[in-house]
């Protein structure tokens, strides 16, 4: 059986395409969804959103259990503040894409220090809600890439 590739959003995120969307698009996070699994063809996603730190970190746990998965995490405001979600990537041991539908580095100075950044294979930041779908392909990518080593 193909392993899945996860898809973690954080806080808020349920309520995207509500607000902002001069930064965030006006794409909802059902219609995100709906991308990751066109990009991922045959490919099992688990997508998943959480405003509870908690939640995300049991994920990732279940994600390492999941030999061969991968992860696509957009933490939201988890970012720049939970040690939590970076200890639990940290024992993950396949990659990592870091995602941001926004250009974080672009943004007030909050928004710089990524925690999730010092483990993250990858990072996508700023290609708006069609960078789920950048992700996804590269993740697909990087699996296969790991699994041929
Ligand atoms: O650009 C991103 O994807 C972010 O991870 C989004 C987070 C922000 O804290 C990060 O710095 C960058 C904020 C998510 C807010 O959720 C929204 C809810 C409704 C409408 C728009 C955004």
């Amino acid at each position: 059986m193909t392993a899945p590739i996860y898809v973690l959003n954080g806080p808020n995120l349920n309520r995207l395409g509500t607000r902002e969307p001069e930064i965030y698009g006006s794409t909802t996070l059902v219609e995100v969804e709906a991308l990751c699994r066109t990009a991922a063809g045959d490919v099992p996603v688990e997508f998943r959103q959480s405003n509870r730190e908690y939640e995300i970190v049991d994920w990732v746990h279940e994600a390492i259990d999941r030999p061969g998965a991968g992860i696509i995490i957009n933490p939201a405001a988890f970012t720049f503040t939970s040690i939590a979600i970076l200890d639990a990537l940290k024992m993950f041991p396949r990659p990592i894409i870091e995602l941001h539908i926004s250009n974080i580095h672009r943004r007030e100075d909050i928004y710089h220090n990524s925690l999730v950044s010092k483990v993250a294979t990858a990072v996508i930041a700023g290609l708006g809600p069609k960078g789920y779908g950048a992700a996804m392909r590269a993740m697909l990518d990087l699996v296969a890439d790991a699994k041929r080593r």
